[in-house]
Parts: structure tokens; sequence; C-alpha cells
């Protein structure tokens, strides 16, 4: 078991004071750089795992894409999931879907593609990317357990008219460990709106996937590069590490 690290930690709270507390961090390696987290402060977000994106019959086929490349980020993400459990961190499940009545949809989102496939359209999985329907929810692999948050989302950045940032502030959150799919799209867009709002972002890269196995690489490293201009990109070997020595 790795040793707990003290380090004196500072924050402003808006008095002009500063407080100093002790607080266990951890260090996951990571690029560009390795980076001291407390695991107190830290959340697990697991982007749009869903059955539309990744079984037959769903959003992603019907946008013509291959969905076997998808399959990859599941059982990393099973194990991630089972260290944040442990642990004892929040973890928060996001779905990108829309109301029935498609009023939170925006036409431009709705009309692409083949009519007979579009958001609303009904699909062996009930109607496409539509909440409540069977290929909106998650995969049963990384199915949600109670108490767990589920953001429903309508655009591609979890943040985007959702409650996401007060629960994250509202419990202190620094940091996020980022899973899910699809690496530049969901995944991306999220990182890059936590990191307008402070939060830092470690990218688990064999957690995410892409339709395309270029755009997976491109999308880590438009996050890590210029000195993690985005945030950092780790294996999850390496956070299931840290999430593993935290005290319990
Ligand atoms: N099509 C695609 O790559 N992604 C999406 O439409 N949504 C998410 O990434 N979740």
């Amino acid at each position: 078991m790795a040793p707990i690290l003290l380090v004196r930690r500072r924050w402003y709270t808006g008095t002009d004071q500063h407080v100093e507390a002790a607080l266990p961090v951890r260090t996951i390696a990571a690029e560009p750089e390795p980076l001291a987290v407390d695991i107190g402060r830290m959340a697990l977000v697991i982007i749009d795992m869903q059955r539309d994106f990744l079984e037959p019959g769903g959003f992603g086929a019907a946008l013509g894409n291959d969905i076997s490349r998808l399959k990859s980020a599941v059982g990393p993400c099973v194990d991630v999931l089972a260290a944040a459990r442990r642990a004892g961190i929040l973890i928060i499940h996001t779905r990108e879907g829309h109301r029935a009545d498609l009023t939170d949809a925006p036409p431009i989102k709705v009309e692409r593609g083949d009519p007979a496939m579009r958001i609303g359209a009904l699909g062996p999985m009930g109607r496409i990317l539509i909440r409540g329907e069977p290929g909106h929810d998650i995969i049963p692999e990384l199915y949600p357990a109670a108490g767990e948050p589920v953001i429903d989302k309508p655009g591609k950045g979890a943040f985007y008219q959702t409650d996401l940032e007060l629960m994250l502030k509202n419990r202190g959150i620094e940091t996020l460990l980022v899973c899910g799919v699809t690496t530049e799209v969901c995944v991306n867009t999220t990182v890059r709106e936590a990191n307008d709002r402070g939060f830092r972002c470690v990218v688990l890269s064999d957690c995410c996937a892409s339709y395309f196995p270029e755009f997976h690489d491109m999308g880590l490293k438009m996050i890590k590069a210029q000195g993690g201009i985005f945030g950092s990109v780790s294996a999850s070997a390496a956070a299931i590490a840290a999430l593993s020595a935290a005290p319990s």
C-alpha cells in the first residue's frame, strides 16, 4: 500500500483569509506529467455508456458507425467503476438524450442522417436517443448503483443545461476522472467545459473509445498537449492504483 502523503493545502475563503489543512494526496501517473490529487475531492464521471452508442440498432449505428469499436472501453470502465465504488468517491453517470416531444433537441441535431433513423425515430431499442427508451439507458455492465447520480444531458457536453456543476461544487470536487464515449465528441466537449469551470480532468485513455481510432488518438493528444491545456491523460491502471491506495 502506497504511503499517504500529507501536504499543506491553502484555499481562499472569500474573507481575505486563507485556511490550511492536511489532506491525503495520491499521485496518478499521467501525461503530460504525474498529478498529485486529493482523492477526497475527486469524482468519477462516466460519459454516455448507453446502449444507443454501444449496441446494434442505436444512434451510433444509425449514423453509419462501426459500433464494435467502442467495446474496448467497457472492461476498463467496469474495473475503474469497481475501484471507485470501493474507494467511496462520488460517481456520476451521464446519458445523452432528449424529451419524447423533442422540444429540447435543436433541429440541426435532429435533421442529420437518414430520416428513418434520426433522433426520435423508432428503432429496435425504442425511439432513438429518447429518454426512457431502452436504447437510451446505460449498458448493463456499467449500470448505476442506487445513489449514484445520473445526469441526463441534451448536448454533447455534460455541463450544458444540466446541474452537474452545482453537484460537483456542492461536494467540493476538484478533480474528475473521465471515462466514456466518444473520445472526440462527448468526452472532449465535457472535458473542455470542465476545464473552463476550473475542474482538473484526468481522462482515462483505455476507458474511452471512438468509432474512429484516429480521432480517439488525436482527441487524447489535444487534451494533454501544451502542458495539459484541457487536462491530463492516464491509463486506467494508474487511476485504480491511486484509488486502491486511498484511505478507507
Ligand atoms: N456520434 C458520436 O461520436 N458521439 C455522439 O453523438 N455522442 C457522444 O459522444 N456521446
